[in-house]
């Protein structure tokens, strides 16, 4: 079994240019909270006055997960981690040499001591206690025992092995954690692995399996550089290839969707879970199987997630692809129509980055000679923004670069002070994306126009963000 500690709003607001605002925080920790990770570590108290702020109406929530606040070694710290009505407090203090003779220039023996003596400090004011060597990876591991169990001895219940600058293999982690497990006082061990060769979640697999208790995750994988395993992936992870099936799904999505929206840092296309494209499936050979039987090419039913696969039609594509989207129009073709229809999308496709449902009716309407008169789902618009007069546009514009449908983002002079272009899949959803836009910190005012056709410029390709409808 295991156990996660989700640390988005602690690790992950150390993600360049991510900071939450107070508000945002107690949301992204009722969304943790609904996913039933174990334990919120919901910030550093001594950072700022708002973190301490967010840390505290946290703790007030009531949620059922642990309240974390991590802390330097420093008693005035470890004492505002306890005003902020937090359960545990996390103290980190480095133990590899790198880090004590360059960084701190402490002796071993006095290392020890601030470690003991901090521990005991936040005991004494009633917290449970996280110890986290720091550096933990690159630290004699004599050493790191010996500062594990002085922490231990002076009340820590819990041990976070940190491998801060991500550069252990899964078999180092295994052997590694292996040993502490057999050298270590009573105590939880915890995995905080960072992702700076794409191991960490690997990693924290192997560490499970030597006998570690808790894995650190945040949302989108975010951190500092290249940040820790991603909250959706190890919940996936466990779900599917260990059994362990005692994290809430749905509000999974949600969750993902509010912090690439707050942050402004949204994930890649490609990320396993929840990327876009995870439930994609795109050339011919793929969409027959899938049309056929999805688990031909899924690893897992989309649905689990609240997600609907989706089938890309473009040069790639097959005639059962085109076959089923046109059947989801209501539009029958003949196979000899079919055949010329596809011919044609390649076409198109060649010269083409996206192609939209439009442009697949216009072409069924053409091959056919029958009148379609539907109006496709994926509708384009063009949204225009006023920022307020104290507002950056810049950080505007960040916030729209979250949303899903904004394709494509200007900046531009006159009435208005940024054009989003948008993909949406009806009218329904045209509307709630501009209800969110208007909700965003800033905006003013906006005004939208809907692209009825489309028209490339110079008749040379178009940009992949602004696919034309090539008619006449
Ligand atoms: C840091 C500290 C830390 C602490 C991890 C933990 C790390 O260097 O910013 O307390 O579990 O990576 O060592 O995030
Ligand atoms: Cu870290």
């Amino acid at each position: 079994m295991i156990e996660i500690l989700d640390s988005t709003l602690r690790e992950g607001e150390q993600t360049p240019y991510v900071n939450f605002l107070v508000e945002e925080k107690l949301e992204i920790a009722r969304l943790l909270d609904l996913v039933g990770v174990e334990m919120i570590e919901a910030g550093d108290p001594s950072v700022s006055p708002k973190v301490a702020e967010a840390v505290k109406k946290i703790a007030e929530l009531g949620l059922r997960a642990e309240i974390v606040a991590h802390s330097l070694a420093r008693r005035e710290n470890i004492q505002r981690a306890r005003d902020c009505g937090a359960q545990r407090v996390a103290i980190f203090y480095p133990t590899s040499s790198i880090h004590l003779d360059v960084k701190l220039r402490k002796t071993p023996q006095e290392v020890i001591d601030i470690i003991s003596e901090h521990v005991a400090y936040a005991r004494s004011l009633g917290l449970k206690v996280r110890y986290t060597p720091e550096d933990a990876s690159r630290t004699d591991l004599e050493f790191l025992i010996q500062a594990c169990n002085a922490a231990i001895q002076a009340g820590a219940d819990r041990i976070s092995f940190a491998d801060t600058v991500g550069i252990l293999k899964p078999d180092e982690v295994f052997e590694r954690i292996s040993t502490l497990r057999q050298h270590l006082l009573p105590c939880a061990i915890d995995l905080h692995l960072h992702n700076d060769h794409g191991l960490a979640l690997a990693n924290a697999m192997a560490g499970i399996r030597a006998g570690a208790n808790c894995i650190h995750t945040t949302v989108n994988g975010m951190g500092e550089r290249c940040g820790i395993p991603d909250l959706a992936e190890v919940i996936m992870v466990y779900h599917n290839l260990e059994g362990v099936q005692k994290y809430r799904l749905p509000p999974l999505m949600a969750l993902v969707d509010y912090v690439e929206k707050v942050s402004g840092f949204f994930a890649a296309p490609n990320k396993p879970v929840t990327g876009q494209n995870a439930f994609s499936h795109k050339s011919g050979v793929h969409t027959n199987g899938v049309l056929k039987d999805p688990r031909t090419y899924e690893p897992f039913d989309p649905a689990l997630l609240g997600r609907e696969r989706k089938i890309v039609i473009d040069k790639y594509t097959g005639k059962s692809a085109v076959l089923a989207r046109l059947a989801e129009y209501g539009v029958e073709v003949r196979p000899d129509e079919l055949e010329q229809i596809l011919i044609e999308i390649k076409n198109l496709g060649d010269h083409r980055k996206q192609i939209f449902d439009a442009d697949i009716l216009d072409i069924a309407e053409r091959v056919t000679g029958r009148a379609i008169d539907i109006i496709p789902r994926e509708i384009e618009a063009m949204i225009m923004l006023e920022v307020e007069s104290h507002v950056y546009t810049t950080s505007v514009v960040r916030r729209l670069r979250s949303f899903r449908n904004v394709k494509s983002l200007f900046e531009i002079s006159g009435e208005f002070d940024v054009s989003a272009m948008v993909s949406v899949e009806n009218v329904m959803a045209l509307n709630n994306l501009i209800e969110e836009i208007r909700r965003l910190p800033g905006v003013k005012r906006t005004e939208t126009r809907l692209i009825l056709k489309k028209y490339p410029s110079n008749g040379k390709v178009s940009s992949p963000s602004g696919p034309a409808l090539e008619r006449n």
